[in-house]
């Protein structure tokens, strides 16, 4: 979906737009299905292993994985974009609505930056109200990158796969704060931006439904808060910056989702994209991925 000059306008100001709308539920089919028969196939194994009784078959996406992980929070283990290397989720990370709107903020030539995850946060009774992946605390983006790509353009997609709300935890904002660029962070408690830098704003929360984006500049300030509901907020956040920019993770694979000069150079093959995760997972173990100021 292209972007209005108004949207493009208002993401280059505030350094945070959300778009309603812009991927369709057809779209995001295949990529839930995949995620619910991977949960299925998790919840079988750990079944077998004795760790849960329940395998909550008749629950809905939005609730049978917190079904599960009420009963063993290792339900979730292994499940993130680089770990599965799902074909749909490959798939979708060229979605041509999603990248019609990218196109829009970085222009045409978009390499698919390799920080991208799925979350799946469950309600905070199960999971708790500290900070960590599902709760993360104020932090950049450009935090959680090498310091090479400090220059690059890279914006953050953070998509909706369920309804987003304040009580489910959304995230929560700060606009126009992109503009003083970037603040040292620290590691302790999650890398988050550190406490006596963070900028005295008045949060914004950003809730969007289901197929809504918010896209974020690197430098604008964001968390995310816990889930006060009993079913499980789903999302992903994807990034993509101009071809030929570092993407501040040299050692995990990049690659290029759109192309008009030469469209040739877009991945498609799924199975090289997971051979290229599997080996860079495989050489990059151990290593600081976060930058530590
Ligand atoms: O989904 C969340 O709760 C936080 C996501 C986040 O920090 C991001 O997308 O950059
Ligand atoms: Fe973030």
């Amino acid at each position: 979906m292209a972007l209005t000059d108004q949207q493009v306008r208002a993401f280059h100001e505030e350094g945070v737009l959300v778009a309603e709308g812009v991927v369709t539920d057809a779209d995001l089919a295949p990529v839930i299905v995949e995620y619910e028969a991977w949960i299925d196939r998790r919840a079988r194994t750990l079944q077998a292993e004795g760790k849960i009784a329940e395998l909550c078959e008749g629950e809905s996406f939005e609730r049978r994985f917190a079904c599960l992980y009420a009963q063993s929070p290792e339900i979730e283990r292994g499940m993130d974009i680089m770990q599965m290397r799902g074909p749909a989720t490959f798939a979708f990370l060229r979605n041509e609505r999603l990248l019609d709107a990218v196109e829009c903020l970085i222009g045409p030539e978009i390499t698919c930056n390799p920080i991208h995850h799925v979350r799946a946060k469950p309600p905070a009774g199960a999971s708790g109200e500290g900070a960590g992946f599902y709760n993360v605390p104020w932090h950049q983006d450009a935090g959680v990158t090498w310091e090479e790509a400090d220059a690059s353009e890279i914006v953050t997609c953070w998509i909706a796969l369920v309804d987003a709300t304040v009580e489910n935890g959304c995230m929560e904002v700060m606009p126009g704060v992109w503009k003083q660029g970037y603040r040292e962070h620290q590691a302790q408690g999650g890398t988050t931006i550190r406490p006596d830098l963070l900028p005295k704003v008045t949060p914004r929360p950003v809730p969007v439904r289901k197929g809504g984006v918010v896209f974020m500049h690197r430098h604008t300030p964001h968390r995310s808060v816990p889930n006060h509901t009993d079913k499980v907020r789903w999302s992903l956040d994807l990034r993509y910056q101009p071809t030929g920019t570092p993407t501040g993770r040299p050692f995990h694979p990049e690659f290029v989702a759109r192309s008009r000069r030469d469209p040739s150079l877009v991945l498609t093959d799924h199975a090289e994209w997971s051979r290229r995760w599997a080996q860079a997972l495989e050489a990059s173990h151990g290593l600081q991925a976060h930058r530590v100021k």
